[in-house]
Order: C-alpha cells, then sequence, then structure tokens
C-alpha cells in the first residue's frame, strides 16, 4: 500500500469510529496530543483557583465521571454554549462572594475551554454576546484545526487544502481558515493572544498577563494533533516549531489599553513553507502521486502576503 492509501485508509478509519480514543473499556488521549500538552502548560501557570468550562471535544475526554484529572473544579457543557455556562459560573462565584458565603482569596478564575469547532463556529454567538456584556472570563481555544474528536471532519478553522476526513479527494479542504484573532480584536475585549505549546515561555508569559487582566480574553493555541494531521506522536515538538519557524502560526498579541498588535515572536528568515506541510500526512496528496505546484504556490503566497502585510 502506497503512503497515501494507508493515509487515506487511516482516516477513514477514524471516521468509523464512534468515537476516536475509546482504548478498552476506558477512555484515553492519543500519545503525543498537541492540545493536552497546550492545556497541561496553561494550567500549570493558572494554578488550581480555576474552574474549566469545558465545550465537548477531545479535552472533555479527560474526565470520566465521576473522575477528572482536573485538580480544581470543571464542568462539561454542550459545543456551542461554553461562553454561556461560563456566565453562569461567574455570577454564581460573585453572589457566594457578595454574600460572604465564599470568601474573595477562594474565588475562582472562570476559563472556558474548547476546540476549535466550538470556538471558530457553532459558540460563536455565545462568545460574541459575552464579551459584549464583558464577561471576566479566559477562553482557552485549543485549535487541532478539525473536528477531532469525532474523527477530523473539517471546521471553520482548517487550513486550505488539507486531507480531512470529509475532504479525502485529491484538492483537500477547499475553503479557507477562518481568522478567528481578528474577529476577537473587532469585539474589543481585553486581551488576545496566540500561541503554541512548542513555544512554551512564549505561551507562560501570554498566560501570565492574561490571568492578570480582567474582563474578555482569548488564547488562542494551536495544538498540533498527530491523529487527525497523521504525523507521529514524538514529532509533535517539531511539528509545532515548524509552524512557527515557516510564518504559519504568527504568535501575535493584542491589548485593548495599546490596540497594537504585537508579534512576540519572529523568525527571520522564515523556512519555506513546505517544511511544516511534508511533515504531516494531511498535505501528502500535495506531494504523491503528483506534485501540486500550483497549490503548494498558492499556500506559500497566503503565508508571505501575511507577513508583508504586518511589515
Ligand atoms: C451540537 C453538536 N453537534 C455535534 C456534536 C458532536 N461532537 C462532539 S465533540 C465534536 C467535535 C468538536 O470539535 P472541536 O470543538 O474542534 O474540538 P475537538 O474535538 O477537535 O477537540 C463534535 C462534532 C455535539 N456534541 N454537539
Ligand atoms: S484527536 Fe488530536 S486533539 Fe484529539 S486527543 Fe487525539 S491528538 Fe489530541
Ligand atoms: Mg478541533
Amino acid at each position: 500500500m502506497s503512503e497515501a492509501d494507508a493515509s487515506e485508509t487511516r482516516f477513514r478509519r477514524m471516521n468509523d469510529l464512534p468515537s476516536t480514543h475509546l482504548l478498552g473499556s476506558g477512555t484515553a488521549m492519543c500519545a503525543g496530543c498537541g492540545a493536552l500538552q497546550g492545556v497541561q502548560q496553561i494550567y500549570d501557570v493558572l494554578g488550581e483557583k480555576t474552574v474549566f468550562v469545558n465545550a465537548a471535544g477531545c479535552m472533555t475526554l479527560l474526565s470520566v465521571y465521576p473522575f477528572t484529572p482536573f485538580r480544581g473544579s470543571w464542568l462539561y457543557t454542550a459545543m456551542a454554549c461554553a461562553p454561556a455556562g461560563a456566565q453562569g459560573v461567574r455570577d454564581a462565584l460573585d453572589l457566594l462572594v457578595a454574600k460572604r458565603r465564599l470568601p474573595p482569596e477562594e474565588d475562582l478564575d472562570v476559563v472556558v475551554l474548547a476546540g476549535d469547532g466550538a470556538s471558530y463556529g457553532m459558540g460563536l454567538s455565545a462568545t460574541s454576546a459575552a464579551i459584549d456584556r464583558g464577561l471576566d472570563f479566559l477562553y482557552v481555544c485549543y485549535d487541532n484545526e478539525g473536528y477531532g474528536n469525532t474523527g477530523q471532519q473539517a471546521s471553520a478553522a482548517t487550513p486550505h487544502a488539507a486531507r480531512t476526513a470529509t475532504d479525502l479527494g485529491p484538492a483537500g479542504f477547499p475553503g479557507e481558515k477562518k481568522d478567528l484573532f481578528s474577529i476577537w480584536v473587532a469585539n474589543r475585549p481585553s486581551y488576545v493572544a496566540t500561541a503554541i505549546a512548542s513555544e512554551p515561555l512564549d505561551l507562560a508569559r501570554k498566560v501570565e498577563k492574561a490571568k492578570r487582566l480582567r474582563g474578555p480574553r482569548l488564547l488562542l493555541v494551536l495544538a498540533p494533533c498527530p491523529t487527525g494531521w497523521d504525523f507521529e506522536p514524538g514529532e509533535l515538538v517539531d511539528v509545532g516549531r515548524l509552524a512557527v519557524a515557516t510564518g504559519a502560526w504568527p504568535l501575535k498579541e493584542w491589548e485593548r489599553e495599546t490596540g497594537r498588535v504585537v508579534h512576540t515572536r519572529v523568525r527571520r528568515p522564515r523556512l519555506p513553507l513546505e517544511q511544516y506541510l511534508r511533515r504531516q500526512g494531511r498535505f501528502r496528496h500535495l506531494f504523491e502521486p503528483v506534485r501540486q505546484e500550483g497549490v503548494l504556490a498558492g499556500l506559500q503566497a497566503r503565508v508571505d502576503a501575511y507577513w508583508e502585510a504586518v511589515g
């Protein structure tokens, strides 16, 4: 079987499963999960006085009722309504503090934890409304660029030409990745940042800043996904670093106070995008059986245009 056929079989098999991660009678995360790596690093900085409001997706599989690995608090919500859940939790905590039933020092930070399917799509109107109300919450979106939990169907975060469980043809995904960073900025919350766990110092600094600020804040964390993107678990950090070094995943932040987008880590010269794409089976059809020169040039041109526009 050729590499391309093996990749397609793997995607089809994933899509046949009722859930991607059922191992025997229990559940488990995939080895080398970039989202889990991000959540661990973020939680290290946030600490236990945090309540995660977790929209349905891969990370909800961490908790198997009545057990959860989160040492603090955790609440499950449906895909579209984590920001509404966060509002209820924030209001309840505020009332308890106001009625002196919760000492202020025991108050919790409210953190939405949601995938890209929830954040770029289904949950976007609930998010917009929460920002409009000035809800005091941190929104962590782990972006694995597809509906990972159900077998990596395309989402509004899927990059152009990537193979997904719903785009198995030679062209891959025909759409374009939505610019969620700019959508949040347009809503004028307190803070918006992108990050990735393979750049842990940059990530930790952004979590610290987000924790200090109040109001609506977003951390948009690219989450390389060996299962959905089709690479070996041991390549997780390399793939993440290449996302940054090729300029495909710009690391940046925006604060309402300054109103400016600042790029926090810029690789010069940028590596060719192809080095990032080649490491992932979801782009293999662009290289074999026939190299799709036009598509590859178009993908590189998108990255170049971004960096030319931001100077
Ligand atoms: C309204 C609704 N439609 C479909 C589902 C089934 N579902 C559960 S998790 C999931 C994928 C969510 O994707 P994303 O938010 O990107 O998180 P990931 O699975 O990638 O971690 C889907 C489609 C659901 N729970 N609710
Ligand atoms: S499908 Fe991807 S994001 Fe989901 S648990 Fe597996 S590696 Fe992590
Ligand atoms: Mg996802």
